[in-house]
């Protein structure tokens, strides 16, 4: 049975309540927000619905994928995944506020799927409880009710005339419809406030936070040399960044809130006795101070998720030597509060290099975004297979037994640092006049150290750079080549960096799955 509608003169129907019928989804969905995002004050950051969707979400994302993030939004990846997570979630919200006017069931229906899909997402985060599902519950049944409640106030519509198609245009609204608008703003507030009250808490002043700020950490066994005076070349970033212009990549859509009086480092796994370090036992160790540049593999050739710093901490061999490695054991997986993991082969955490539990940056307590309490530090290695910051847990096992988070994904299972420079002197672009010309950056090659450093000029010859103050074996090392004479005209400058073993490959790789590549080159013109 077919309604005929081919007589039927043109009138409008009227799609003002459906209009008003989105706007309640949407408020709902802003209570649903922020009710959960307050009672995860309670059971904890992670456990809040938006957070614990968006970790999924980042889980169960591809190498390439996170990859492409990174490299379109480097470290506001995070931000933009927020805001499009909200974008997502307002429409789904509407649609299901247009799908309870005309079928409550409908609409209720995708609601509680939704809710489910955020309470199922809180209970398989690693670092929540029995309670995680709670905030996506509790703010599913409050989004449901001020849906039921908006819609129940919903005004009729105008009925449609076929001289003037459409409901009152101008005018004052009508009684029904300026209490639905409001009622409907009321929730949509609630729903806001909530929400940003619930985040503050759960990441502001709290536990962590608060033993850090009362920290004093213990004075070193074995400090750091101070670098030499020259490991600075005028014009070239700090060779010691400063830890609020660090760059900082990891998982963690929240920073987790790690309380060092109940932290607990546990190895196990192949050892001969399982070693459980509390805080106070580590500050009570002999603790060791090291320059260390830490790198990202997802760093792009020339890029900045590089950085160089004081670290204190414990030597990672020190604990393992108390729980002592069986002969087959070839590989530690590190794993933090979060659940994120490493696989660090045994040997770099056993020879005599400077692999640290770090509980301190810069002669201060990490910041929690780097991990505090605690983090290792392996020079040599990129971040994703060494570097884990609120580490809690070393299992001592073999490459051939387990994978870490991001060998998961497609990345290599090892990540040696590939040796690396860039030009930071002149600017990308620059416009420079003719005649000697100061060209300047940074190499690294760390723990194997940076021997030369040359930089060639268009297709000419390469030229050896001079090599500022050597600040250690495990930190980067700036240069400095005065280019001579150059000639008006464009040319493209190219850098390369030696270590023990050779000049770096100048053939490009990506970042996947290993780290990239090739000179870093500067388009320059000379005037
Ligand atoms: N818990 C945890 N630790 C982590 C990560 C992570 O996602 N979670 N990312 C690693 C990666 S890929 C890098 S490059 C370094 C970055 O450390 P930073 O943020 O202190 O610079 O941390 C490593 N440690
Ligand atoms: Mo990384």
């Amino acid at each position: 049975m077919t309604t005929p509608t081919v007589a039927a003169p043109r009138t409008r129907r009227p799609r003002t309540p459906d209009l008003l019928a989105g706007l309640a989804g949407l408020a709902a969905g802003a209570v649903t927000v922020g009710v959960g995002a307050l009672v995860a004050i309670v059971t904890g950051p992670s456990t809040d619905p938006l957070v614990a969707v968006g970790a999924a979400f980042v889980d169960a994302t591809p190498g390439w994928l996170k990859d492409a993030a990174v490299a379109a939004f480097g470290t506001a990846d995070k931000l933009v995944l927020g805001v499009g997570e909200a974008l997502v979630l307002a429409a789904l919200a509407a649609v299901a506020g247009v799908a309870a006017r005309r079928r409550w069931s409908v609409g209720a229906v995708l609601v509680v799927l939704l809710g489910g899909v955020a309470a199922f997402a809180a209970s398989l985060r690693p670092d929540t409880g029995a309670l995680a599902p709670a905030p996506a519950v509790v703010g599913t049944v409050a989004g449901l009710w001020t849906l039921r409640e908006l819609l129940r106030r919903l005004p009729p519509a105008a009925p449609p005339t076929a001289a003037a198609p459409g409901p009152v245009a101008d005018g004052p609204a009508p009684p029904g419809r300026r209490t639905f608008l409001r009622l409907t703003a009321l929730a949509a507030a609630v729903g806001v406030v909530g929400a940003v009250v619930g985040r503050v808490a759960a990441t502001g002043a709290r536990g962590a936070q608060a033993a850090r700020a009362a920290l004093r950490l213990p004075s070193p066994a074995r400090p750091a040399p101070s670098p030499p005076s020259g490991v600075q070349v005028a014009g070239v970033g700090p060779w010691a960044t400063p830890p609020a212009d660090f760059y900082r990549i990891d998982t963690a859509l929240v920073v987790p809130q790690v309380d060092p009086a109940t932290w607990r480092l546990r190895v196990h796994g192949l050892v001969e006795r399982e070693v459980e370090l509390t805080w106070d036992e580590l500050l009570a160790s002999d603790l060791v101070e090291a320059w260390v540049t830490l790198a990202c593999v997802s760093n792009p050739v020339g890029g900045g998720l590089v950085g160089n710093q004081r670290w204190l901490g414990l030597p990672v061999r020190d604990v393992l030597a108390r729980a002592v490695p069986t002969a087959d054991a070839d590989m530690v997986l590190s794993r933090s509060a979060d659940g994120f993991t490493a696989s660090t082969p045994l040997e770099a955490l056993t020879d005599d290099r400077d692999a640290l539990l770090a509980v301190g940056m810069d002669g201060a307590p990490l910041p929690p975004e780097h991990g505090f309490p605690v983090r290792m530090v392996v020079p040599g290695l990129y971040g994703y297979v060494s570097a884990t910051k609120w580490v809690t847990e070393l299992e001592v096992t073999r490459f051939d037994r387990v994978s870490a988070y991001w060998t998961q994904r497609g990345w290599s299972e090892r990540g040696p640092v590939k040796t690396q420079s860039r030009i930071e002197v002149p600017r990308t672009g620059a416009t420079v006049a003719a005649g000697d010309v100061v060209v300047a950056g940074t190499a690294w090659a760390q723990h194997r150290g940076v021997e030369r450093v040359q930089v060639r000029v268009d297709d000419g010859a390469w030229q050896d750079a001079d090599l500022a103050a050597d600040g250690g074996v495990d930190s980067w090392r700036q240069w400095r080549w005065t280019w001579p004479d150059a000639a008006p005209g464009d040319h493209v400058l190219a850098v390369r960096a030696w270590d023990p073993d050779g000049p770096q490959t100048g053939v490009p790789a990506d970042v996947v799955p290993d780290g990239a590549a090739g000179y870093d080159t500067l388009d320059v013109t000379v005037t």
